[in-house]
């Protein structure tokens, strides 16, 4: 009987599973059956938006983590597929930061063009994963919300692709219980529009509350502060935009900090990341990792030590995406074809996982963390047919990146870099993305 193999979640990382599988069979590989299973009801994962927070129509926890008006953070440059450029899907180069939208046509366009979309059963969500010791293979329940029904089927291998930006880390400070204005996760930001005026506090000093704070700036907050637990962000921001100490409490309108200042505000919003959570995952399963560039537990980043059959995609803390999840899904199905050979041993495969530990840690900045993930990449694809790319000239658009953030943190995406799949340049964007209100598909693309 054919190998089955189960894909949770379509996502970035799942569909680029599918597209892995895809394009062995498209070269005469016989592959096993695929069966996807999408809770959300269209592929794209955190990319698919929605207004909704909380609970979706089924009641199911909304993935979505995205908001209106998102750019993307870092250059597409740096993430471009080596197999789908952006030149063949769009016909022309395309400026460095696409809004969401670009990126969601971008990203369906390759999964469209290899037909994988009758893999995925969408608003199936994944309810629990066991494996069966005699017959050495896995029991998938899942929940078929259209149809109010649950079901088993058992598949010879599970990739878990479930994304790991979405169950959201929410800490509690003294007296959010008594503030008279909203307080919310980055996880269920929407829309900047509605802290127009507002005096906003953003706890974090990562990606969300740099992106989410300037989207509030750009789209008319009277001022932004963002505390800090650790260390600044340390950029040069506009005037009215504050970083602080860690936050000590708040009363009904004002924030306290440690170092004895304090702010009124009218809504906090907590830019405090997100958990690896797999509810669907019993404890010989299930992956409990930091979110690092090195995660626990995974053999080349993606085998589960303690049971090889299981394999996870994308749970890495990311500088690379799109393209790292690719190198990651072509190695995961040449493993399953046989193509590739796992050890025979826990003890190997745990040695491989510290030894990618060390290799992180003794790193000492961003420069040699983006170093460490493009060599993850050249690993996994040297050992595949995915197409080689320059994945050097990709850490170098990163480099260029974070010095254009430094230079002036409200202008690094008026910048163009050059793809290292097509050689192209990208335009410059006819906008700066400061005054670049209307972000649709249709602007962005008038280039
Ligand atoms: P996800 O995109 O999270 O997809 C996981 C999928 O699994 C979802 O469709 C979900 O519905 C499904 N799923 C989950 N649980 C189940 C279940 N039990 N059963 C069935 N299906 C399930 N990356 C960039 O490259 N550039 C950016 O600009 C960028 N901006 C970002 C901004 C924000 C706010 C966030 C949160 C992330 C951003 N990222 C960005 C990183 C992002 O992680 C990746 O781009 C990408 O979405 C990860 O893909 P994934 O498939 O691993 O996970
Ligand atoms: P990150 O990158 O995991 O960052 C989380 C931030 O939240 C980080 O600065 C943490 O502080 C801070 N944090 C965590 N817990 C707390 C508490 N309890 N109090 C105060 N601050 C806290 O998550 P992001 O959401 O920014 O980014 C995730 C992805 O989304 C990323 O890939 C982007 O592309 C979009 P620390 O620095 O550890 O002191």
């Amino acid at each position: 009987m054919k190998k089955r193999v189960a894909v949770i979640g379509a996502g970035p990382s799942g569909l680029a599973q599918l597209r892995a599988f895809q394009s062995a069979k498209a070269k005469g590989a016989e592959i096993p059956e695929i069966v996807c299973f999408e809770k959300q009801g269209d592929w794209g994962g955190l990319w698919n938006y929605t207004w909704r927070t909380g609970l979706d129509e089924y009641g199911e926890p909304v993935h979505c983590s995205m908001y209106r008006y998102l750019w993307t953070n870092g250059p597409k440059e740096g993430l471009e597929f080596a197999d789908y450029s952006f030149e063949e899907h769009f016909g022309k180069q395309i400026a460095s930061y696409p809004p969401r939208a670009v990126m969601v046509d971008y990203i369906e366009g390759r999964v469209k063009k290899a037909g994988v979309r009758p893999w995925i059963r969408f608003r199936h969500p994944v309810r629990f994963v066991k494996y069966n010791e005699a017959k050495g293979n896995f029991t998938v329940t899942a929940h078929d919300l259209v149809k109010d029904s649950m079901y088993e089927e058992e598949f010879d291998h599970v990739i878990c692709a479930s994304g790991h930006f979405s169950t959201p880390n929410v800490p509690e400070y003294p007296g959010f219980d008594r503030f008279n204005g909203r307080v919310l996760h980055a996880h269920d930001f929407r829309d900047a529009r509605e802290f127009k005026g507002k005096d906003l506090l953003l706890l974090g000093s990562s990606y969300s509350a740099e992106d989410i704070g300037s989207q509030c700036w750009k789209y008319g907050a009277k001022s932004i502060t963002v505390a800090y637990r650790n260390a600044p962000m340390g950029f040069d921001w506009p005037d009215n935009w504050k970083e602080v100490p860690a936050l000590a409490r708040v009363d009904e309108d004002t924030a306290y900090f440690t170092d004895g200042t304090s702010k009124k505000v009218d809504a906090i919003i907590l830019c405090t990341g997100y958990k690896h959570h797999f509810p669907f995952l019993p404890d010989n399963l299930r992956l409990k990792t930091a979110n690092r560039l090195a995660t626990a537990d995974l053999y080349k980043g993606v085998v589960y030590v303690h049971n090889p059959k299981m394999f996870y995609l994308g749970m890495q803390d990311q500088w690379f995406t799109f393209n790292m999840f690719d190198a990651q899904a072509w190695w995961v199905r040449d493993a399953i074809l046989g193509r590739i050979a796992l050890p025979t041993d826990k003890a190997t495969m745990l040695k491989d996982v510290e030894a990618r530990v060390a290799g992180e840690d003794a790193g000492q900045d961003a420069h040699d963390a983006i170093h460490y993930q493009g060599d993850y990449v050249k690993e996994l694809i040297a050992e595949t047919d995915y197409p080689s790319f320059d994945v050097d000239g990709a850490c170098e658009a990163f480099f260029e990146w974070k010095d254009h953030k430094k230079d002036d943190i409200m202008a690094f995406r008026n910048h163009a870099y050059r793809s290292v799949i097509t050689g192209t340049m990208a335009p410059v964007h006819h906008t700066p993305w400061k005054d670049a209100l209307e972000d649709s598909m249709e602007s962005y693309l008038r280039n």
